[in-house]
């Protein structure tokens, strides 16, 4: 079956992170997130992937190229990031026959991707606690019968996992009208495809959807999780690797280090020495992380360097940002509630009790500057020495 894969949109709600890379682009482990899409995709026994770019399209063209895996991509512009319906409309003209839609910032379960592509026309599905926050399904006798978006009143709690299994008439039906919130959705062509077929729900027990940063760290933790020790890397005798850790070719690892895994240290890193890295973290290419600083459950992107006497936990870093000496990321609130953080202008909780800081790419902070949880500091900002950092910059 044919896999048409969504990654034209930036990612509003992930900013400052999509500032120079759009999201799917962003690392989660060793690929970038839509890799993750397009290998469950593969996995499942794709044939063919057509991915749909808009948003600084360049990168995910250069990452998957003609081939990638042995089999076939090939790409669909859209222009105007009008909806997910609009995104699949543009790649129509490569469509015949069946054909399934991802979302190109989904982690899935290749299992239930496999399941969907062989019951389709179908819909993944997976059972929350909360389903107000989700399209809904109703089902009735093993078939979906409605999809509801954001029910006051949930019908079930099985809400929409973002992939489907179309019949090859649902590219008649691409061409929906705006929803109220003015976007062309893929749920209204579901709503057709369940009214004139029998759509099947094929529950997963494990999938992600990567919208806000803390998103990204959890696909992290979700990713890393699944590594295997691999040392490869330049690691130094007196260094101690517990776990999955995995050391890349041509990353450095100095005496004194400690690295509790999962951890990935990719290549051109380097570490120490003295440093202590507590799973789940990235560092990415060519970060450096120094003397007596310890990093805990983060992502350090391409780049960045965290060099003295620095603590950072449960933060997402972008590129090539640099941490004076002695900056400090607190991540525990003194009153125990879920950090908040800010989401296009508004202040939302991230529904976890840790979480630090969230830096776009060029940030260079002061020396012993310390900044508190929850925090968001947009691209290229700096702090000034001995800064108490407790407002978003
Ligand atoms: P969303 O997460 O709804 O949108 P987004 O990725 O642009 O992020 P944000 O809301 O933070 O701005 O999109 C779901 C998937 O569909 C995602 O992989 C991007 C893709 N998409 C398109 O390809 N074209 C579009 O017009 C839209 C809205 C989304």
């Amino acid at each position: 079956m044919k896999a048409v894969v969504l990654a034209a949109g930036e990612g509003t709600r992930i900013r400052p992170l999509s500032g120079s890379v759009p999201k799917p682009m962003l690392p989660v482990a060793d690929r970038p997130l839509v890799a993750h899409t397009v290998d469950a995709a593969i996995d499942a026994g794709a044939d063919e992937i057509v991915l749909v770019v808009g948003y600084e399209s360049e990168t995910v063209r250069e990452f998957f190229g003609a081939t990638y895996r042995g089999v076939s991509v090939s790409y669909a512009v859209q222009t105007d990031q009008n909806g997910t319906a609009d995104a699949v409309n543009a790649a129509s003209e490569h469509l015949d026959g069946p054909f399934a839609v991802l979302n190109g910032d989904n982690l899935y379960d290749p299992a239930a991707i496999a399941a969907l592509f062989d019951s389709c026309p179908a819909v993944c599905a997976i059972e929350v606690e909360n389903p107000r926050n989700y399209g809904v399904l109703s089902t009735d006798d093993g078939t979906v019968v409605d999809i509801v978006e954001k029910p006051a009143d949930p019908p079930t709690n099985l809400a929409n996992a973002g992939a489907y299994a179309f019949p090859e008439r649902a590219r008649d039906w691409l061409d929906v009208p705006a929803s109220e919130r003015g976007e062309h959705e893929i749920t209204d062509v579901l709503a057709r495809v369940i009214d004139e077929f029998a759509v099947t729900p094929v529950t997963t027990d494990r999938w992600m959807d990567v919208g806000r940063p803390w998103e990204l760290l959890e696909a992290n933790e979700w990713k890393l999780g699944e590594l295997d020790r691999r040392i490869e890397g330049e690691v130094s005798d007196a260094a101690q690797l517990e776990g999955a850790v995995v050391v890349e070719e041509g990353a450095t690892v100095k005496p004194g280090v400690v690295v509790e895994g999962p951890a990935l240290i990719r290549s051109g890193a380097t570490v120490g020495p003295n440093a202590y890295v507590r799973g789940a973290t990235l560092l990415g290419e060519d970060v450096s992380v120094g003397n007596a600083v310890e990093i805990k459950n983060s992502v350090l992107s391409r780049g960045t360097s965290v060099s003295h006497l620095s603590y950072v936990g449960d933060s997402v870093l972008g590129r090539d940002i640099n941490f004076g000496a002695g900056t400090t990321v607190a991540n525990l609130r003194h009153d125990d509630e879920a950090v908040k953080f800010t989401v296009k202008g508004e202040r939302i909780s991230t529904d976890r009790r840790k979480f630090g800081v969230v830096a776009g790419d060029g940030v260079k902070t002061g020396i012993n500057t310390s900044l508190t949880p929850g925090l968001k500091l947009d691209t290229a900002a700096t702090t000034r020495p001995g800064e108490v950092v407790e407002r978003d910059r």
